[in-house]
């Protein structure tokens, strides 16, 4: 057997991050003293709490102040922060540097939204004129589909876009169209096929007319099968229905990098919008990847959101680490994962334009840190990223919250929650924000058996019905959920797996984990209609193999 490195077991706390034993260790001692005290105690101890652990940058406030913290916790993990050099990598990021090194490339997602006039440099060049061009040809391509200047083949306007691609190409653009909704054109409607199974496209298509539908094919590399099996397969329909090829460039355009495989595919490179292999997928909805984004919205509001990231980026790179939002957000993070052993972070909007916020950010974190190498190929014996999961919190509530109430994990969770709703209905936004609050309140304070006695009517099974308390949650409260107060949020969760993945020494960029899956998916594909048997594989995957042969030549 190969020497396949065996790790120790993530279930235990494992505080020694190699790089910082020393901070790490003094974080340990902490939270041997740290870890028996309530929260419930904390905030009677300190009425200034919730002011010494809260705070406000631009559209966004944080409260973390129920958290299982005090000021020396944050004094240490702060210091944490400064010794594993944050502000160097962030400065490295910023700089253009290659620090996606086993990919020998810039992260450069922030110069996608510099909207000042500051040069970006990678290699040597400023890359913010090609920037700009790629935002200015989105800009004026956009404005002729929404203002119906933009014609399909029979002289019609379009009314349907469809956006063909998938995890990065797909999961942020569906992400910020379902939460800007009320920023929408009217007469516009965005749709999203990502999954091969057949069922999403063909549902997709059938409601939409060929003559009023424009497809953008998203494809980092242009080579992805999910994305590329959809394109055909869309290509084809349209041509069913539009007969002549020469109508396609009426209705398809491509966002990519790969300019060959736009042009082999048949849309004419002058209808492709470009980005740059500095823009990992999962941070490239700020890029070309956004053109649905824009199609929706307009311009003027996907400014907007990219002015709302960069003015996060600012304060990420000025802001003191003890009051930099990202950074805290991190840290906290840290002290959950490292310390407390906590394996997951929940994600809870209280805001249905937000639903989808827990599965983007599923992928934005999981596949940015969950690693267990690091940057420099050693195999880690400390925890890394956390299982990101969630949903809409009010909905959660009458599901899954009582195994974060009442359950044996810690789950630190966020909540989020716009203090001014874009729905009218006053009355519901304050049933919203009320049961935000007590969710919180509940998590933090608990009820003890006596609280539990005095309280309830039906005095059996009163161990059941107390609640330890304990539960550390952050509170983001958002302003309204504008295309700025989005790009803000998106952004500082965006530098807060930044920072994990610097504390914990990880390459938060590449994916290497995603490989194996797609290269053996190829291996197996034309197994599936061979006659013979397949005898190839382990006794599992052979027989997996062999039944589904049984049914395929059934049907
Ligand atoms: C994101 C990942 C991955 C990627 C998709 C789509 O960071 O790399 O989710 O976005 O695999 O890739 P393409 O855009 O190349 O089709």
């Amino acid at each position: 057997m190969s020497a396949i490195p065996v790790k120790s077991s993530y279930a235990e706390p494992l505080p020694n991050v190699p790089l910082h034993r020393h901070i790490c260790q003094q974080l340990q001692q902490h939270y041997q003293a740290l870890r028996h005290q309530h929260m419930r105690d904390m905030f009677a101890e300190d009425p200034q709490r919730f002011e010494r652990f809260s705070l406000q940058v631009g559209d966004l406030f944080l409260d973390y102040s129920k958290n299982r913290i005090n000021s020396e916790t944050m004094a240490l993990l702060v210091k944490l922060a400064e010794e594993a050099d944050i502000t160097g990598w962030r400065d490295r990021m910023f700089g253009g540097e290659k620090i996606n090194n086993t990919e020998n490339r810039a992260v450069l997602h922030v110069a996608l939204r510099n909207r000042s006039d500051r040069p970006v440099w990678v290699d040597g060049v400023d890359v913010m004129p090609d920037v700009r061009a790629v935002i200015d040809k989105m800009a004026a391509f956009a404005e002729q589909v929404r203002e119906g200047a933009w014609l399909g083949y029979s002289g019609k306007r379009i009314t349907d876009v469809v956006n063909i691609g998938i995890g990065g190409s797909d999961l942020g653009p569906q992400m910020v169209y379902q939460a800007l909704k009320p920023y929408r054109h009217p007469d516009l409607k965005v749709h999203f096929i990502s999954n091969v199974d057949g069922t999403h496209a063909e549902e997709a298509l059938e409601a939409l007319n060929p003559e009023t539908t424009l497809f953008i094919i998203s494809s980092k590399t242009f080579t992805t099968q999910e994305t590329m099996t959809n394109a055909f397969f869309t290509r084809s329909w349209f041509l069913q229905h539009a007969q002549l090829e020469c109508h396609i460039a009426r209705h398809f355009v491509a966002v990519s990098t790969n300019r060959d495989a736009v042009v082999a595919f048949g849309i004419d490179a002058a209808q492709m919008f470009e980005f740059w292999d500095w823009v990992g997928g999962r941070y490239s909805l700020w890029s070309a990847i956004g053109l649905s984004i824009v199609l929706a919205i307009g311009h003027e509001n996907f400014l907007a959101l990219l002015q709302g990231a960069h003015d996060m980026d600012e304060h990420f790179q000025h802001a003191p680490l003890a009051q930099n939002m990202p950074v805290i957000m991190a840290m906290l993070g840290v002290w959950y994962n490292n310390f407390f052993g906590a394996e997951s972070q929940v994600i809870l909007p209280y805001d249905h334009y937000l639903r989808s916020l827990p599965m983007y950010l599923e992928q934005a974190d999981m596949e940015s840190n969950g690693k267990s190498v690091d940057r420099n190929g050693q195999v880690v014996d400390y925890a890394t990223g956390a299982i990101v999961w969630g949903a809409s919190g009010i909905n959660g509530q009458h599901a899954f919250y009582q195994l974060i109430h009442q359950g044996t994990k810690l789950i630190p969770a966020d909540f989020i929650v716009s203090m001014q709703s874009h729905s009218s209905l006053q009355s519901h936004h304050d049933i919203l924000v009320a049961n935000f609050l007590a969710q919180t309140e509940a998590l933090m304070r608990g009820r003890t058996l006596e609280e539990t006695q005095s309280s309830v009517t039906d005095q059996a099974y009163l161990a059941q019905k107390v609640f330890a308390g304990n539960h550390p949650s952050n509170a983001l409260l958002v302003n309204q959920l504008t295309p700025h107060a989005l790009g803000m949020l998106l952004a500082a969760y965006e530098h807060k797996i930044f920072v994990q993945g610097v504390i914990w020494n990880l390459n938060s960029f590449d994916q290497w984990g995603v490989e194996l899956g797609k290269q053996l998916a190829k291996q197996i594909l034309p197994e599936l209609s061979l006659h013979d048997a397949v005898t190839s594989h382990d006794a599992s995957t052979n027989g997996l193999i062999n039944y589904y042969h049984r049914w395929r030549k059934a049907s």
